[in-house]
């Protein structure tokens, strides 16, 4: 199913609905209840040609949010400031809807995040399964640990600024998860969102819906390797301490071109923090 095989009435309604401020992710979902083919839906949705961002490039509507995204005020300027801190946006991306921050945390926040996770590092072995359990992952080679929300001063601080930048309540955010991958490990790539088709995931929503955006920060700089990748796209992040890459979709389909990996590290070690966002409150 192409675009060009939606029909009119189709396209004349999604874009009607669009235009009145309806979100994609609703249309989305609505199509789907209606009976339309998740292809059929989704080529709907990106015959407008935004990929259904229906937003100014990186930004939320600020009266009404319905994705996580950068303040409408800061469209056209550089650098802002939030929450007394000062971070610089180097890319915007319209599909994916894509930023890249630059000095999003400082190298003290940097090196504070590593020491509070280094004795609580995993192997990244487990993902949450088909079945909503835990399971071997062999697509993340790297060592992972969990924050609870909120758990130091240095988690609140971030979090707050993660709230204050993107438009999207502290309330809606999984804890924190810092990653550390030695070299040679990597992530292959892969969708963050939960995917609608899994029987575990019904469970999974329970607890604060599907995630709509990702914020990877790099705790620090690798000596070689260790991008982010964004296949669908052919973007390249690089990974640079105190940098950070923010992506958001709209809806659980691969329309949103957020497929993402973590390149191979080639030398030296990776460091990330990731903050997923959840469309309601994650309690
Ligand atoms: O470390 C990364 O670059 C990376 C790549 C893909 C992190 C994640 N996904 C993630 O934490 O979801
Ligand atoms: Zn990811």
């Amino acid at each position: 199913m192409t675009a060009e095989q939606i029909s009119p009435a189709l396209r004349d309604w999604v874009d009607a609905q669009l235009a009145a401020g309806q979100s994609a992710r609703v249309l989305f979902r609505a199509m789907l209840d209606s009976g339309w083919s998740r292809a059929v839906a989704q080529a709907a949705l990106d015959s407008g040609g935004t990929g259904g961002a229906g937003f100014p490039v990186g930004c939320t509507d600020p009266a009404e949010p319905r994705l996580p995204g950068l303040p409408a005020w800061a469209d056209h300027r550089g650098r802002i400031t939030v929450e007394g801190h000062p971070v610089d946006i180097l890319v915007r991306c319209e599909w994916p809807r894509l930023v890249v921050l630059g000095g999003f945390l400082s190298p003290d926040e940097c090196e504070g995040l590593i020491s509070e996770a280094r004795a609580r590092l995993r192997p990244s072995e487990t993902v949450v399964g088909d079945t909503g359990g835990s399971e071997v992952n062999a697509a993340r080679t790297s060592e992972g640990m969990f924050f609870a929300r909120g758990e130091s001063p240095l988690c609140h601080r971030i979090e707050a600024r993660v709230a204050a930048l993107l438009n999207w309540p502290v309330s809606h955010g999984e804890g924190l998860q810092v990653l550390r991958y030695a070299p040679g490990a990597q992530y292959r790539p892969h969708h963050d969102y939960f995917d609608p088709d899994l029987p575990g995931t019904n469970r999974i929503l329970q607890r604060g819906g599907q995630r709509v955006g990702t914020l990877v920060m790099y705790l620090n700089t690798p000596e070689a390797g260790g991008a982010t990748t964004f296949p669908d796209a052919g973007l390249t992040v690089h990974a640079v301490a105190g940098h950070a890459v923010f992506f958001a979709y709209d809806r659980p389909d691969p329309g949103t071109r957020t497929l993402h990996g973590g390149a191979p590290v080639r030398a030296g070690e990776k460091w990330v923090a990731t903050k997923w966002l959840r469309e309601g409150p994650f309690a």
